[in-house]
């Protein structure tokens, strides 16, 4: 069931989301539009400032080279000019979206190597949180790792599985893939340091040193029933982090999942409780 724009915007107006719907095209995207104040600019570089400080230390090597490469630290990126050097990377682009926009329209970006940015940024008073995903969330966390072709290769593979997956009444099954992995991810191959790769780890301060560094973190080896069948909070740190070996894992055993199969078994299963893993 696909959603108009002009339902879609009037429902986010109803609800107080930010972000201007009006403007958007049947695809949900709009032009980014780049005419930001000197506050936004000023706020960017805070957040960029603060945070880069802590992925210097807790990021894995292919975000830290991702951001090195698409050089988003000093000012609020021209969406263009960026997909102009990841799409020589590994084939994505950055298209702009007013912010959250409906699940099948996301999806067929993804499936086409199209990743939505919101255009807008979080303000001074919102360093630390904010409740919908702004700019700096999706730029800053999600759009590093799309340098790294095994990933992006695994997002592209998402994007095109995961509305199959909600027709089998799975849709639960497959976010909670996309949050545990894509979203709160951590790594560590062998012999090698823990490192974090989500993408609200990379965006938040308090969260990221968290799920690295503390002994309270509950950290699990990286299962794909597990991860599809474990329970998630939005507004709260993660009671369970999931840890690849390798992006190659990500992408192999997403690859080789038997959907169908996994949505029969438990799509009407009381999820786990990730502090009980
Ligand atoms: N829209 N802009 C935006 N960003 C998202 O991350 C997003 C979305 N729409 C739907 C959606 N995510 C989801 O259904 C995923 O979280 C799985
Ligand atoms: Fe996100």
């Amino acid at each position: 069931m696909e959603i108009s724009v002009q339902d879609y915007a009037r429902q986010c107006a109803e609800q107080g989301l930010r972000g201007d719907y009006s403007a958007c095209r049947a695809d949900f995207t709009v032009e980014q539009g780049y005419a930001y104040s000197e506050e936004e600019q000023a706020v960017w570089r805070t957040l960029c400032d603060r945070q880069s400080k802590l992925t210097a230390r807790l990021a894995h090597p292919a975000y830290l080279d991702g951001v090195a490469k698409l050089g988003l630290l000093d000012r609020i990126p021209d969406f263009d000019a960026v997909s102009a050097i990841l799409g020589g990377m590994t084939g994505w682009r950055i298209v702009a979206v007013p912010g959250l926009i409906p699940g099948d329209a996301f999806f067929h970006h993804l499936a086409n190597r199209r990743f939505p940015v919101t255009n807008w940024l979080r303000t001074r008073d919102e360093l630390d949180y904010v409740v919908e995903p702004d700019m700096f969330h999706d730029f800053f966390g999600h759009v590093p790792v799309l340098t790294q072709p095994v990933f992006a290769d695994f997002m592209q593979m998402y994007g095109a599985r995961a509305g199959d997956t909600i027709a089998l009444g799975a849709g639960e099954m497959i976010t909670r893939l996309y949050w545990y992995t894509v979203e709160y991810g951590l790594m560590q191959g062998p012999g090698e340091p823990l490192k974090a790769f989500g993408a609200g780890l990379m965006s938040s301060y308090t969260e990221l040193q968290f799920a690295v560094e503390s002994d309270k973190a509950h950290r699990v080896p990286f299962d794909l029933e597990t991860v599809m069948r474990t329970a998630y909070e939005i507004d709260k740190f993660q009671r369970a982090y999931f840890v690849l070996p390798s992006f190659d894992a990500l992408r192999d055993a997403f690859g080789q999942a038997d959907l169908a199969g996994l949505a029969a078994r438990f799509k009407d299963a009381p999820p786990l409780d990730p502090g009980a893993l």
